[in-house]
């Protein structure tokens, strides 16, 4: 063997090892325990975590629109994140008979089957200023009826 091919034969082995610990670092990575995840919600279960926030001034609940299908369990996670003395808002959304006070720094969690449709309006009861949004339940789609 000449010297020439033994650089060249060194220079592909260090080229091959690159590559391997390369690899070998993308098959860890991907291999790895990947970062927590929220355990998934059994099947037809729609999660939502809502915030209270204020901005300017405004208390607002957000999302302010929220969208399931008629028939879902629905699971809200209820945060007051609003600053201040007063501590706890209010979270209503009366056509299914959902009313809670949610203290902030504890969460609320509250599940209930969305089973009416329509559009229908969540807010605060404790503060009339406070903004609140809309729980829209779409209908289950049922057999085209013949007009
Ligand atoms: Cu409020």
């Amino acid at each position: 063997m000449t010297k020439a091919m033994l650089k060249t034969m060194a220079a592909i082995a260090v080229v091959a090892a690159f590559m391997f610990s390369g690899a070998n670092r993308v098959a860890m990575a991907q291999g790895a325990a990947p970062a927590p995840a929220a355990a998934p919600d059994e099947a037809g279960t729609r999660s939502f975590t809502m915030v209270s926030i204020e901005a300017d001034g405004a208390k607002i609940w957000l999302p302010s629109v929220i969208a399931v299908d008629q028939g879902d369990k629905v699971k809200l996670t209820l945060k007051n994140l609003v600053p201040g003395a007063e501590n706890q808002h209010g979270f209503t959304i009366p056509a299914y008979n959902i009313t809670e006070v949610v203290t902030r720094g504890e969460p609320k969690t509250i599940t209930f089957v969305a089973d009416k449709p329509g559009v229908f309006p969540f807010f605060c009861q404790l503060h009339a200023g406070h903004i609140g949004g809309s729980l829209i339940v779409e209908p289950k789609q049922g057999p085209i009826k013949p007009l």
